[in-house]
């Protein structure tokens, strides 16, 4: 039986990616920005429609993506960031609210928005997301986010 089956391209094209990443955690989060970017310009992306934009921690990740999404200006957002598990509750808290900020940002707006936001236990388990043996969750996150802007794009 045929239906019709829409599924997106991961194809750049001229898409405008915006990418927001914490400074916290610097040494894992700066790593998955560069494999975000990577991951962009392979697929067909001019880094010139690339715009990164630093925060100082996940925390105040999603009111910039906010700001990005309603700006009309990105056709996609990437969030990244790293939250490793410590021996304070603030873990629970940042990674909650990074998580559901984003989401519902996404769901508010329309606009895309991939989760590359790391929530590990230990910094062992970051550096293996983010360009060592688990891969790069940035370059994931990018490509998640390539596969869904086209997608909504056909849906119209
Ligand atoms: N921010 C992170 O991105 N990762 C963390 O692991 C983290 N921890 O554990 O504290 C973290 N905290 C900072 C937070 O995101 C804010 O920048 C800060 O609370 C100021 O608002």
């Amino acid at each position: 039986m045929d239906v019709r089956s829409i599924e997106g391209k991961l194809d750049a094209g001229e898409s405008r990616v915006g990418i927001v990443v914490a400074r916290f955690n610097s040494f894992i989060t700066e790593r998955l920005a560069e494999g975000a970017v990577d991951c962009i310009v392979r697929h067909g992306g001019a880094p010139e429609r690339i715009t990164l934009v630093r925060v100082p921690g996940s925390w105040e990740i999603p009111i910039v993506v906010q700001k990005m999404a309603g700006s009309g200006a990105y056709d996609g957002i990437i969030a990244l960031g790293a939250v490793i598990r410590g021996a304070t509750p603030h873990f629970d808290y940042v990674a909650a609210e990074v998580s559901k900020g984003v989401a519902s940002v996404g769901l508010q707006t329309g606009v895309p928005i991939s989760f590359g936001v790391l929530t590990t236990d230990s910094i062992e388990q970051a550096v293996e997301r983010a360009g060592t043996k688990a891969g790069n969750k940035g370059w994931d996150a990018a490509l998640g986010l390539l596969e869904m802007i086209d997608l909504l794009s056909q849906i119209g």
